[in-house]
């Protein structure tokens, strides 16, 4: 079995203990970074598959969650940029109801990488913390919103309302994802952008900053 599946196998069965040494060794061997990370992308996308045929539950998902993160943390340097910071604030997080939190940490992480200065609010994040967090840095560009649920679909939108009749609104640009997010969604709310992943939303960030 390859490395890389090795790693993808750890994640999906929340091997936390192991999941660090693995990837370490992986990167060793010569494994490219960011196939590793998409592997274990693809290993979460089997665990939801399991959840939703019954075959596992909610604590076996946190599980891999567990182990999802401890293998980026290891992954975090090589995926990183130079870090230079040029393009100004940004603030992201996880919207109101919602507890997802890997897919905005990516997000975050590559805007980081990208030459932002981020910050994470972090998850279940209501519209008063959004408004007050933008309210305390007047320089913040770029306002970044998750949703991983179809039942917070409406916290989301009920976010961008609240951003689009701020005063701030026109010194910043509101991006959003998520899986059950679209590029027709994200245009009937009223937000500037929408991107599937975590290498899109650093690339959005920057031609929306400059
Ligand atoms: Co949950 N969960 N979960 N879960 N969970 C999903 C999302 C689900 C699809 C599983 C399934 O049924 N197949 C399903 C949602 C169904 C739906 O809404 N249609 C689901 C459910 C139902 C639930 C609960 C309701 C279960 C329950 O309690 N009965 C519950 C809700 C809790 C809550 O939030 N209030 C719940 C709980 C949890 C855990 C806490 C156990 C755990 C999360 C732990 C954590 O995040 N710290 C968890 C997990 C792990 C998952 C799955 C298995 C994996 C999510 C993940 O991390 N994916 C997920 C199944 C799946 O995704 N297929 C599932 C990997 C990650 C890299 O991808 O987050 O999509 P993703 O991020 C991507 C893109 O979406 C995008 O870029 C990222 C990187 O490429 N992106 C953005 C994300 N944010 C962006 C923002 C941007 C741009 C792009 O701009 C700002």
């Amino acid at each position: 079995m390859s490395q890389i599946q090795t790693v993808a196998d750890a994640v999906a069965a929340g091997k936390t203990k192991l999941v660090g040494g693995l990837v370490q060794e992986a990167l060793d061997g010569g494994c490219d970074a960011v196939e590793l990370l998409n592997s274990m992308i693809d290993a979460m996308g089997l665990v939801g598959e399991r959840f939703k045929k019954n075959e596992i539950f909610v604590p076996e998902m946190l599980i891999a969650a567990k182990a999802m993160k401890k293998g980026v943390e290891i992954l975090k340097p090589h995926l990183a940029g130079d870090n230079a910071t040029t393009y100004g604030k940004m603030i992201i997080g996880t919207v109101s109801g919602d507890l997802h939190d890997i897919g905005k940490n990516l997000v975050a992480m590559m805007i980081e990488s990208a030459g932002f200065e981020v910050i994470d609010l972090g998850v279940d994040v209501s519209v008063s913390k959004f408004m007050e967090a933008i309210e305390a840095n007047p320089d913040v560009k770029i306002v970044g919103l998750s949703a991983l649920l179809t039942t917070t679909m409406p916290s989301l939108k009920e976010t961008v309302a609240a951003l689009n009749e701020a005063p701030f609104r026109p010194n910043i640009k509101v991006m959003v994802g998520g899986a059950p997010i679209t590029q027709e969604f994200a245009d009937e709310i009223g937000a500037d952008a929408y991107t599937p992943d975590a290498a899109s939303a650093a690339q959005k960030a920057k031609e929306l900053a400059a």
